[in-house]
């Protein structure tokens, strides 16, 4: 690894439930863009308490999420891997963040909306202060790059606010980063309801494909998917279910829409809905495979684990102590 390159930061909630749409949102990109970035990939394990966990399984989960990691071919050459909890930083440069955010840029923020529609009575303050942690989680690395999907923009965008603040009241503080949404696969969708984005947490059974999936269940899920009236595959908006089919098989293979959209002139959808399965399939089988290899050494997982949280500490210390200073706070 050589500091020479530009640094790119991003995360995923320690699941044995990822998404496909996390893979193709996120995963996948980070493998693509690896080689040319020093890179920082975390499991939010801090992130995740924001609704009940399960303690045992929530730690066995940010193994689950290394090999998935490692086995979606994250080099370790380029990369380092830990879980966010470990690096202590976090959470402190998030209380100061928390300090120079404002009630009403977070209560503008829709996944809150969203996920405190969803809580009931009882709202964690976390949920609310969500954003604030993962700003935390970028700019203690001085980010260049956050490969994520669509849905985490708004967050990026805050996190930029909150540096800019900072780096105008107290000099330059932080690298403002940039965000990187890929244009195929920022958005999947949930195939029961395209209108929807695919959730571990909200779509229904049939609605999310996890990356564990057998193949007999991907087949069913998308020969059950919701697609429209009509039997022409096109990419026109009111075929959000085509369209979803569609940018999945896109994100996958490399094809453009379009390519795609000329093989499938005078098939069915039964056609699409059975091929984008296979396609699906044959992407994930290597992944688990994998998984499992890596997961069968747990000593070996927790030893990469302990590695990277001290290379990332090393790192993230710098920024923590700079901003410490410019605060005020006594040297230690
Ligand atoms: N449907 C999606 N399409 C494309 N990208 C997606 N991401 C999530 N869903 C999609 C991207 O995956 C990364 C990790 O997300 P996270 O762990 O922060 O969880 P999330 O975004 O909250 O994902 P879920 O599955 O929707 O979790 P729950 O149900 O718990 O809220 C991010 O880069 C995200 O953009």
């Amino acid at each position: 690894m050589t500091s020479a390159k530009k640094i790119m930061v991003s995360g995923i909630q320690p699941t044995n439930k990822l998404t496909l749409g996390n893979y193709l949102g996120a995963l996948k990109n980070w493998v693509r863009l690896q080689n040319e970035y020093e890179c920082y990939f975390f499991a939010v394990d801090l992130h995740a308490i924001t609704s009940r966990q399960e303690p045992k399984e929530l730690a066995d989960n940010t193994l689950f999420a290394l090999a998935t990691y490692l086995a979606a071919g994250i080099n370790l050459d380029h990369a380092t891997i830990f879980a966010q909890s470990h690096v202590r930083q976090h959470a402190e440069l998030a209380w100061v963040l928390n300090c120079f955010s404002y009630m009403g840029e977070l209560g503008r923020m829709t996944q809150f909306k969203d996920k405190s529609s969803r809580a009931g009575e009882t709202i964690p303050v976390g949920l609310f202060t969500y954003p604030v942690l993962m700003a935390a989680d970028i700019l203690l690395y001085q980010t260049d790059l956050v490969p994520v999907g669509a849905d985490q923009k708004q967050h990026l965008e805050l996190t930029r606010d909150v540096a800019i603040r900072m780096n105008n009241i107290y000099g330059p503080l932080f690298k403002v980063p940039e965000p990187y949404i890929p244009k195929v696969g920022a958005r999947i969708m949930d195939l029961q309801d395209p209108e929807s984005k695919m959730s571990k947490s909200v779509s229904s059974e049939l609605g999310a494909v996890f990356l564990s999936d057998p193949p007999k269940e991907i087949e069913k899920k998308f020969k059950r998917a919701v697609t429209d009236s009509g039997a022409e595959v096109t990419y026109a908006p009111e075929k959000p279910g085509i369209r979803n089919l569609l940018d999945i098989q896109s994100a996958i293979t490399g094809r453009s829409i379009d390519d795609l959209v000329k093989s499938y002139s005078g098939k069915m959808y039964g056609h699409l809905k059975v091929e984008t399965a296979t396609i699906v399939s044959d992407e994930l089988r290597p992944l688990q495979e994998r998984t499992q290899q890596y997961l069968a050494d747990k000593g070996e997982l927790q030893r990469i684990l302990r590695e990277g949280a001290a290379r990332a500490a090393t790192k993230a210390e710098a920024t923590l102590k700079a901003v410490y200073g410019a605060i005020g706070f006594a040297p230690y």
